[in-house]
């Protein structure tokens, strides 16, 4: 989404923050598919400054207020951390939030909506689509190192802000619901779709059953590492911050490796609608095992042994969502054509054929990092 009109009152949401200086305009900003994102201008003594502020969409998290105190927690733990290794530029690898007027880490408007405002992180950027290897390794070597830190967050467990997220087998039954209710008369079309998710159900049960059995860890994880949710410096492609906390709770890493590969290792985006451009690139999957073995050197065997298996389980489910939303008429994911879950849903099953036609040498490649 390219920036347009500003649809709510970003001054009048802006005014409830507690922001030094003068606001002077502000644009739809990002590709994300869940919150209203913004990007507004300031001018603090002369100096343009920018801000993210956003809506968080409540329709999906439930307990926005919660979800405001896990990222709190989360990012007041990062910068401490970054102060505490005399990291320069301790802002800019972390999220923060500017509290607003009551010192709380979010506001809420007239009608209802959560808000939230982060400085803008400069000279970095989040790619839809990555453009070289060095981009995947960076990006994965980023995000096991917010595992890595995540790790040592003391306190109680964190909420969770979507009960059941990465339960696959509970996803492939909330497909099975939609089925059945069909509220929009689109299932008779869809019978390939849905034969290739149910053919696939040992597969959406195996990790979960890994965890449940205590042989996979629970760890606090970002559960939503899609390649744009990490920032890459402008000039030397290091990963500067994980932005997109709101997920960031109780998971596996094996979640946040495998939406890794479903984002970095394709060969197009993620709702490219001609199956025929659907591949993996093995290099890029090499570059992602070694980014995120570089930092993420707290993996038990178990782990390891599904890495290559756990990019083809999270866009497997992440297809299987995609088909739910479209069978409930697309009230989750923000749509920019009619058919734009289908499209993407296919994409992500074909994907998946991809991984099913490479696990080999996935598997391969993943032996030579051990
Ligand atoms: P969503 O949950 O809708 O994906 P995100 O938090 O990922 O929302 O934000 C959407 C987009 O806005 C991101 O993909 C990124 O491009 C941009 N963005 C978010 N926060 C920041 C930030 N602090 N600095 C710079 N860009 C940001
Ligand atoms: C959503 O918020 P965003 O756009 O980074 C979704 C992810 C999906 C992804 C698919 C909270 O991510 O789980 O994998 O879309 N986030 C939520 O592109 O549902
Ligand atoms: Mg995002």
């Amino acid at each position: 989404m390219s920036a347009s009109a500003v649809s709510h009152d970003i001054r009048s949401i802006a005014a409830l923050f507690d922001m030094r200086g003068d606001f002077v305009q502000a644009s739809v900003f990002g590709s994300g598919h869940i919150n209203d994102t913004y990007c507004a201008w300031f001018d603090q003594a002369g100096q343009r400054l920018r801000y993210v502020v956003q809506r968080i969409n409540h329709n999906v998290f439930k307990q926005p207020v919660q979800l405001m105190e896990n990222v709190r927690r989360v990012t007041q733990h990062a910068l401490a951390a970054l102060q505490a290794q005399g990291n320069p530029e301790a802002y800019r690898r972390t999220l923060t939030c500017i509290p607003a007027h009551d010192g709380k880490p979010y506001a809420i408007d007239a009608g209802g909506n959560v808000w939230r405002v982060y400085p803008f992180i400069e000279r970095a950027r989040g790619y839809d689509e990555l453009e070289t290897n060095e981009q995947a390794y960076q990006a994965a070597r980023a995000f096991g190192a917010f595992q890595k830190l995540a790790a040592t967050l003391g306190g109680q467990r964190l909420h969770e802000t979507i009960p059941d997220f990465h339960n696959t087998p509970k996803r492939l039954e909330a497909l099975e619901a939609a089925i059945a209710a069909n509220t929009n008369g689109r299932a008779a079309e869809l019978a390939d779709e849905v034969a290739f998710a149910r053919a696939r159900a040992a597969d959406c049960s195996r990790v979960f059953g890994l965890i449940a059995a205590g042989i996979i860890p629970e760890r606090v994880t970002h559960n939503d590492t899609k390649l744009n949710n990490v920032l890459l410096d402008d000039v030397t492609a290091e990963g500067v911050c994980v932005i997109d906390l709101d997920t960031t709770m109780p998971g596996s890493a094996l979640y946040d490796f495998g939406d890794m590969v479903r984002t970095a290792a394709p060969t197009t985006r993620e709702d490219d609608p001609d199956p025929a451009n659907i591949g993996i690139r093995l290099d890029r999957f090499e570059a992602l095992v070694a980014g995120y073995l570089s930092t993420a050197t707290f993996l038990n065997e178990a782990e390891r042994a599904n890495l290559a298996f756990s990019g083809k389980l999270l866009t497997l489910e992440c297809g299987i969502r995609f088909l739910t939303d479209y069978l409930d008429g697309d009230v989750y994911f923000k749509i920019n054509r009619p058919a734009h879950n289908l499209d993407r849903c296919r994409n992500q099953f074909a994907f998946v054929k991809a991984i099913e036609d490479n696990m080999k040498a996935m598997e391969e490649i993943v032996s030579r990092y051990q």
